[in-house]
């Protein structure tokens, strides 16, 4: 069996600069970079949302950004504009050593429905095929980088246990929004508690 090494959204709007930046998001990206050599399988998801994309407040007459709506039965939150289709924003950041990637899933590409998770959108009613492609090269490790730590790490790393995936969360190569003070810290509670193991990269160098 496989291991994979999975990066979430590690792209310019959510790094300082962006239109969603994550504190420090950009800090994990040597850490992220410095490991690529301990795996054969590293695969990106990308945040890919058209300009319409219901999660925009933009697009929710009346909203504003940090809003709450319900969305079919979803709490969904009124991000600012980010991540859209062909943009320098849904770029991945450009330290990012992006020719070691052997794989990239783009999600969020339904206009009517958010997708944290890099398996299956917010509904569960569609899947990106991280899921199959992950069984196709014999994956049963994955060990999970990224942004952001309270949304789209948490919903990939969810999904992944519960598929059955043997989860791994590299602790400092991930950063989060926390738009309440603890929401980092619940998700990694959350994850841990889900069966994610938390490690240190530097845990990576001793096998
Ligand atoms: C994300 C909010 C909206 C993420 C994506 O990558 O964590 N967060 N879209
Ligand atoms: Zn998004």
């Amino acid at each position: 069996m496989n291991k994979a090494l999975i990066l979430v959204d590690i792209q310019n709007d959510f790094c300082p600069g962006g239109s969603l930046a994550v504190n420090d998001g950009d800090k994990i990206i040597p850490i992220v970079n410095s490991i690529m050599n301990k795996f054969e399988n590293i695969i990106a998801t990308q945040d890919w949302h058209p300009i319409n994309h219901i999660s925009f407040a933009s697009n929710n007459e009346g909203k504003n950004v940090g809003d709450l709506i319900q969305l079919n039965g979803i709490t969904q939150v009124m991000w600012p504009n980010h991540c859209v289709q062909d943009t320098k924003g849904a770029e991945f950041v450009d330290t990012l050593n992006i020719s070691k990637i052997t794989k990239i899933f783009q999600k969020g590409t339904n206009k009517n429905v958010d997708s944290y998770s890099g398996f299956f959108d917010n509904d569960h009613q569609s899947e990106t095929g991280l899921s199959d492609y992950l069984k196709s090269q014999n994956i049963n490790e994955i060990y999970v980088t990224g942004l952001a730590t309270d949304y789209c790490v948490k919903y990939t790393v969810l999904d992944a246990l519960n598929l059955g995936f043997k989860t791994n969360l590299i602790i400092d190569a991930v950063k989060g929004v926390n738009l309440n003070h603890d929401d980092v810290e619940n998700a990694i509670k959350e994850m841990e508690k889900a069966g994610a193991k938390i490690i240190k990269s530097t845990d990576l160098n001793m096998n």
